[in-house]
């Protein structure tokens, strides 16, 4: 089958990586599709394990944002080279800062959200969300409409959070100064974990909670110790996490330039079923080279990952069972795709054999000449071949949504994590 699969080549928009890494990467993922994201990465576990982790801190404004950044690299507020900080809105621009021991996670300071220069209908870009690999979402006192609002925006881009409930030691202050007969710390620490839970659990079932001050002299207490180590200990699996996803859109970009390269070949292929003079297939009216129609279908199968072979390559490699993936991509595919290529060929043939448009098919009259496109054969064949591959080409993208999303780290016991 004479069909020219090469894809032009895309930007990999991967900061982090070397002009080799990014070649590399290219070349995994136009040759293998999706399941390259997983060989690209085994093959340089080193070049993105020492990517560094970008890490927004986000939250309503004054909740204690770039205290807290302070607090991480040792300074106060009023030391040299800190993070402004204030009783009234204080952040405008994002800045950035290394951490003083493990350089490899960078803090981002942004600017809270919520207030007249940063509304929550243009923060998204003003902070420019996407590209940051991770979130601390800080939240003081009570837990707010911003706070649910981030959470869900960053789930929407893939991302994952930490939520960080500061100011406890003003809250444990107060609750003491309202309550003193009945106050129990360990007991007011329990119902603002339980409420933080409550509330953003449901965006995301696993959301890991810290209560913390953001004051340098309470490092050590409540959960600020456990939350520096979960970033710690975390960063291999959120970093790959973050490539994962970086690779992910990628390759959602070499499907797209590979459906659009089969896609305009369309008519060609349509041509040559529809020349060859075949004995009809019984139930079907249309007359086309019917084993030759099967081969393209065949062929845009393997081409977009969606062959037998690369799903179960896909599972193994990325943990995920085969029924999820299956389970998923039947939404979008009928079962019939997957087991029994033929079958699926003549029902799409039918279903397209009522109501083709042919005005549609004129177009091509001078590339095949009239005699096949006057065909009915043709104009079918040639619609069928075009819808299923829209329809395969989502299911190509939702399959690499599934990949990112599924992927779970299984190499977070290798060795130290920075
Ligand atoms: N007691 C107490 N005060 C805190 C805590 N975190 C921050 N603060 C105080 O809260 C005020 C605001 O803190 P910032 O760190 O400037 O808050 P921010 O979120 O960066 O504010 P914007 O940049 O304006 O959005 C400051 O007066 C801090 O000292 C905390 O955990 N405990
Ligand atoms: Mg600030």
């Amino acid at each position: 089958m004479a069909t020219n699969t090469s894809v032009p080549p895309c930007d990999y928009d991967m900061a982090d990586l070397s002009e080799d890494d990014k070649a590399a990467a290219q070349k995994y993922l136009s040759e293998h599709g999706v399941r390259g994201i997983e060989g690209f990465l085994a093959e340089r576990l080193d070049a993105w394990r020492k990517c560094p982790l970008h890490i927004a801190i986000t939250g309503d404004s004054g909740a204690g944002k770039s205290t807290l950044i302070n607090t991480l690299r040792n300074l106060r507020a009023e030391d040299e080279g800190a993070a402004k900080v204030g009783v009234v809105e204080t952040t405008r621009i994002v800045q950035s800062y290394s951490h003083p021991s493990y350089p490899n996670l960078v803090f981002h300071d942004l600017p809270g959200v919520g207030t007249l220069e940063f509304k929550k209908s243009t923060y998204v870009d003003q902070v420019n969300l996407s590209r940051y690999d991770f979130f601390l979402i800080i939240s003081r006192t009570r837990f707010t409409e911003n706070d649910l609002w981030l959470a869900n925006e960053i789930k929407r881009i893939g991302k994952r959070f930490f939520f960080i409930r500061t100011n406890i030691d003003q809250d444990l202050y107060n609750e003491k100064v309202d309550h003193p007969k009945n106050y129990s710390e360990a007991l007011i620490l329990q119902r603002i974990q339980e409420n933080c839970l409550t509330h953003i659990r449901t965006v995301d079932d696993n959301a890991n909670v810290f209560l913390i001050s953001g004051r340098l002299n309470y490092t050590s207490r409540f959960d600020f110790p456990k939350m520096c180590s979960a970033l710690l200990r975390d960063y291999p699996g959120l970093k790959r996490h973050a490539m994962i996803l970086a690779m992910s859109t990628n390759c959602k970009e070499v499907i797209r330039a590979k459906v659009d390269v089969l896609r305009g070949q369309t008519w060609v292929a349509a041509a040559v079923s529809a020349a060859v003079a075949t004995p009809p297939i019984p139930g079907l009216s249309v007359m086309f080279d019917f084993s030759l129609t099967v081969g393209f279908v065949l062929f845009y199968k393997k081409q977009l990952g969606l062959d037998d072979e690369s799903l179960t390559r896909i599972a193994q490699v990325h943990h995920i069972p085969v029924y999820v993936i299956q389970d998923e991509l039947q939404k979008i595919l009928p079962a019939h795709f997957f087991t029994a290529v033929p079958e699926f060929v003549v029902s799409l043939v039918k279903k397209q054999a009522v109501g083709t448009a042919t005005e549609e098919v004129l177009r091509y009259v001078p590339y095949v000449g009239s005699a096949i496109c006057a065909t009915v054969s043709f104009t079918i064949i040639l619609s069928v071949l075009r819808n299923l591959l829209n329809v395969m080409e989502k299911a190509a993208l939702a399959l690499i949504d599934i990949v990112a999303e599924r992927s779970v780290s299984d190499d977070e016991d290798d060795d130290s994590p920075i």
